[in-house]
């Protein structure tokens, strides 16, 4: 089932997600949605709070060499802990919650998480480049942040601006 995305200025996306507590039936389906609304709007990442679900739960579906975006290749990722950062590497960031705007974002280069999957099991992942950006960029969405809170003040001034022209023109 394809559910709705949330977009910017919605309030919800600036609230702290929950830990999930229950790894049931439930919490599989919902990730099969979110990974379908995910495909259905060409994302390669999304968190639950984008979907209005605030709980740690965020996916993440790179495209690979092939340039194909293989299920096999689906991260899910619930209740993630930073075990390390380390360098900085700058990458053109955009969001299914800011449709239509992309700008650089200074992140860590290389990170180590601690998370669980979908039935609760512990995993460890090391990540370096896009997917290290993409797992900093979703692990924020739980902690109620966008990528548009890390621009400088003056691209963020140009963005407001803008992006208000925009949504006035937006039917409804
Ligand atoms: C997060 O972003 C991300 O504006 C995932 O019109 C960002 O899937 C991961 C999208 C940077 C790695 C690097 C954005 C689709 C998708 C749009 C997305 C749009 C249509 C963004
Ligand atoms: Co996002």
């Amino acid at each position: 089932m394809i559910l709705d995305v949330i977009t910017y200025p919605d309030k919800r996306l600036f609230e702290k997600s929950a830990d999930v507590v229950k790894f049931d039936n439930e919490l599989a389906k919902f990730l099969d949605d979110m990974y379908d609304t995910m495909i259905a709007k060409n994302g390669i990442g999304l968190a639950a709070i984008q979907v209005g679900k605030p709980i740690r739960v965020f996916i993440i579906n790179l495209i690979n060499e092939d340039e194909v975006q293989d299920k096999n290749d689906l991260l899910e990722i619930i209740n993630p802990k930073f075990i390390s950062k380390d360098g900085e590497i700058v990458y053109q960031e955009g969001c299914l919650s800011v449709p239509g705007y992309y700008e650089d974002v200074k992140r860590a280069k290389d990170i180590k998480i601690q998370f669980q999957d979908r039935f609760g099991n512990l995993k460890e992942l090391e990540a370096d480049g896009l997917l290290s950006v993409a797992i900093q960029h979703e692990n924020d969405h739980l902690d109620g942040h966008l990528f548009i809170e890390k621009i400088g003040f003056n691209k963020r001034k140009k963005f407001d601006k803008e992006y208000k022209k925009k949504s006035k023109l937006k039917p409804i």
